[in-house]
């Protein structure tokens, strides 16, 4: 009966949120309260769309389709368009993006107004053009509106066909109208030649918005412009649905069926702004309005980050601003409930409601939100807007448990959901991440206003607390990852995904005696911010202060992670030096089909209590972190490992594997290729250059080789990212350490965005 107690309260715990006032205070990012950051494009999974931050927002949108191709909705890294991203976005009343699908060049632009009591107006502009000789497919826009559970939509219709408009109502918007203005040739004031068609129907859930379109197209409409050929295309059918399905929200869609060029406007408009409106944001006002906040943008972004005074080309100067603009424009709201799972109880249980206001590493593969991610992203954001950076940043904070645990991975929403797989959803409560939201909060802190940073606090000390905790190492003042893989026979190294680094090589056999050095290094740092926190707050900095002279101690951690074998600081635990993958065929079973060869993990030597032989990220950590003394006897032997070509140097950046590693570029699984195990990954370079900036300007005996290293690999790492975007017109999660090329998925302004920091020297 006690387990079973036990293991109720721990279940219990699990899905409760954290006691500590909420560190964004009800209420506040309402429409009344915030209304500069109530609208926004904060669906960063779709092309273009917009919502509000409120749990079951009215959502916009926009989907294309080039007749003989595919319909367009949602950010895709595969078969989508060949570029697309923001090249400018303040994130906060104004965007343009550039979209390049085959021959089809969309230039899609938003403005807000303020006014009223309802978050105020917007308006859109997407310019359609084609680029190359013959004749190009027709071309439909479907601009749509949606509700989520709330909200009421009424379409006004002209001549029975074209939907003019839309008149809507929902708790937090009052009411509000949004006009579909007919489409006019570029520069042109008279309409166009266009055909419309319009869908209304129930929604059974957002994330069936694509698959309900694409059901209702039918090939019955007719183009049939004056004094040219009739053509036949794809139109929705006036009333769709998914069958059998009950709807949780209402759809009305617009589609235009034109030939480029075209310019398409759309214009939403509060009920409670009437009175401080000065005329339509459409037209000639809406051309001025834009022209307007792409000069501000501009000035704004030079005053933030000073490339133009360095010297940066304006193609640079172009790169940066898209880096920072796709961070931004993948700001995303979301509103649901995770998946958990404590180590004990069987069952995996919901968590309660939350809600998000967060950046996305990536707005085709990872549209939502990544603990240790997020602190990269807001080191940037605190640059450009940093009211905007600690709303994100308390938002994180209230996602906690009452034990202190925020899960790494928020799949929040239907959404969300049903981008991810089953067996991925379910967040573990063992497993941490690194904690970057302090690197974040160090940068925050000099400005912060101080009831803010009382609200924080107890949950900063709380999440810290349970690091400390459940994280704890088999001696003090050690840390050990928790939740690494179980079933170690199934790969060459079990996954450590809490470090983030997720396949980057440690102890062979995952045990207690483990001790990581970057979590070790990590911890150092949560607790020198904690204690300059206190002191932000007048409070007494015990015992953060304590434990951050402890974990700085260079001896200590010589001690603990020093292994002259290696020549450089690593894990310990107990591994085997001999490990390899071998296929392996099962036994067969008398009268069934012979069973498919595994690959399976063959140890030739056992393994015993030792430091991991891999050089690597996790080696720099003492250096990467700035813990190791500027005199430290250790600090040339990082310094040459970094610029060694035989282990981590190359042209484009530092590679997160030494290349005479025995994991290097080494599969874990038949279906897991290396990630952490060669490639170039922009956040820990970043950290990196931000390191040797350090010990560049700190007195010691390896300030000239820390300042020579900084110069080269800032040039390396920008030179080569910069090169990859003008070729592919995107930034990458990782870049080949061969050749520099963009890996993985893309387009991936998350933490590789740090690559504006890099260019304006902000460390
Ligand atoms: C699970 C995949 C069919 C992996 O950028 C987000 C994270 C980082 O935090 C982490 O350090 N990425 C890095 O190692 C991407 C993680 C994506 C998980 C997706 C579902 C199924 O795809």
């Amino acid at each position: 009966a006690a387990t079973e107690w036990s293991r109720w309260s721990e279940a219990s715990r699990l899905v409760t949120p954290h006691p500590a006032p909420p560190a964004v205070p009800p209420g506040s990012t309402g429409p009344l309260a915030s209304p500069t950051y109530f609208w926004g494009t904060y669906r960063p999974h779709v092309y273009f769309g917009m919502k509000t931050r409120s749990p079951r927002s009215v959502v916009t949108g926009l989907m294309w389709l080039q007749h003989g191709g595919g319909l367009r909705h949602t950010c895709e890294s595969g078969d989508g368009p060949a570029r697309y991203g923001w090249v400018m976005h303040d994130g906060e009343n104004f965007g343009v993006q550039e979209i390049r699908d085959g021959r089809l060049l969309l230039r899609t632009e938003f403005v807000k107004q303020p006014g009223g009591d309802h978050g105020g107006d917007w308006s859109w502009r997407v310019t359609a053009r084609t680029e190359g000789k013959g004749p190009a497919p027709l071309l439909s826009l479907f601009f749509y509106v949606a509700t989520d559970g709330q909200g009421e939509l009424r379409p006004v219709l002209h001549n029975g066909t074209r939907l003019a408009a839309v008149e809507g109502t929902s708790e937090e918007l009052g009411n509000f109208t949004l006009t579909f203005l007919p489409p006019t040739g570029e520069g042109e004031e008279e309409p166009k030649y266009a055909s419309y068609n319009f869908l209304a129907a129930g929604v059974p859930g957002l994330h069936r918005l694509t698959e309900l379109v694409q059901r209702s197209l039918r090939e019955a409409s007719l183009f049939s412009p004056p004094g040219r050929p009739r053509r036949h295309y794809l139109g929705v059918s006036r009333t769709g649905g998914l069958p059998g399905e009950p709807p949780q929200g209402q759809l009305l869609l617009h589609q235009v069926t034109l030939e480029a060029p075209a310019v398409l406007e759309v214009v939403l408009e509060s009920g409670s702004a009437a009175g401080a409106r000065r005329g339509r944001l459409a037209g000639q006002a809406l051309g001025a309005a834009l022209a307007r906040h792409a000069a501000a943008f501009e000035r704004r972004f030079e005053d933030t980050f000073g490339l133009g005074a360095r010297g940066a080309t304006p193609p640079q100067r172009r790169f940066a601003q898209a880096a920072l603009s796709e961070l931004l424009g993948g700001l995303g709201f979301f509103h649901g409930r995770s998946l958990l799972r404590s180590e004990r109880s069987s069952e995996p249980l919901p968590g309660p409601e939350a809600v998000l206001f967060t950046a996305a590493p990536s707005r085709s593969c990872f549209p939502r939100g990544f603990l240790w991610d997020e602190g990269f992203h807001l080191l940037l954001l605190a640059r450009w807007a940093p009211a905007l950076a600690r709303d994100v940043l308390a938002h994180w904070l209230d996602l906690m448990n009452a034990d202190g645990w925020i899960p790494r991975e928020q799949i929040l929403g239907d959404e969300a959901r049903a981008r991810v797989p089953p067996e991925f959803v379910l967040q573990h409560s063992e497993t941490a991440n690194p904690p970057t939201l302090l690197l974040a909060l160090e940068r925050l802190l000099p400005d912060a206003p101080l009831p803010y940073l009382r609200r924080l606090s107890p949950r900063l000390r709380a999440w810290f607390s349970w690091l400390n905790r459940t994280q704890a190492g088999p001696e003090p003042l050690t840390f050990r990852w928790r939740g690494r893989d179980a079933d170690a026979e199934r790969f060459l190294n079990p996954k450590t995904l809490a470090s983030g680094l997720d396949d980057y090589p440690r102890a062979s056999h995952p045990s207690e005696q483990e001790r990581h050095l970057d979590l070790r290094c990590w911890m150092a740092l949560g607790a020198r911010v904690l204690a300059a926190l206190a002191e932000r707050l007048g409070e007494p900095p015990e015992p953060y202060s304590d434990m951050a002279l402890a974990l700085s101690d260079n001896a200590l951690l010589e001690r603990h992670h020093w292994a002259p074998e290696l020549g450089a600081f690593a894990d310990f635990g107990n591994h085997s030096t001999a490990v390899a993958l071998r296929w392996h065929r099962p036994a067969p079973v008398p009268g069934q089909a012979p069973p498919a060869p595994r690959l399976r993990r063959e140890v030739r030597e056992a393994p015993r209590p030792r430091f991991v032989g891999a050089l690597g990220y996790v080696s720099l950590f003492p250096l990467l972190l700035q813990l190791l003394r500027a005199d430290s006897p250790r600090l040339p032997a990082l310094l040459g490992a970094m610029r060694s070509e035989a282990k981590l140097w190359t042209p484009f950046g530092l590679r997160s594997l030494a290349r005479d590693s025995p994991w290097y570029l080494q599969r874990n699984t038949e279906h897991d290729p290396p990630y952490w195990r060669g490639s170039v990954w922009v956040n820990v370079n970043f950290l990196a250059l931000r390191a040797l900036h350090g010990y560049a300007h700190t007195a010691g005996p390896h300030r000239e080789q820390a300042a020579q290293l900084y110069r080269e690999l800032r040039h390396n790492l920008v030179t080569n990212m910069f090169r990859q975007h003008e070729a592919t017109g995107f930034l990458w999660e990782q870049y080949r350490d061969s050749d520099g090329a963009g890996q993985g998925c893309h387009p991936f302004a998350g933490w590789s965005a740090l690559v504006v920091l890099a260019m304006a020297e902000d460390y």
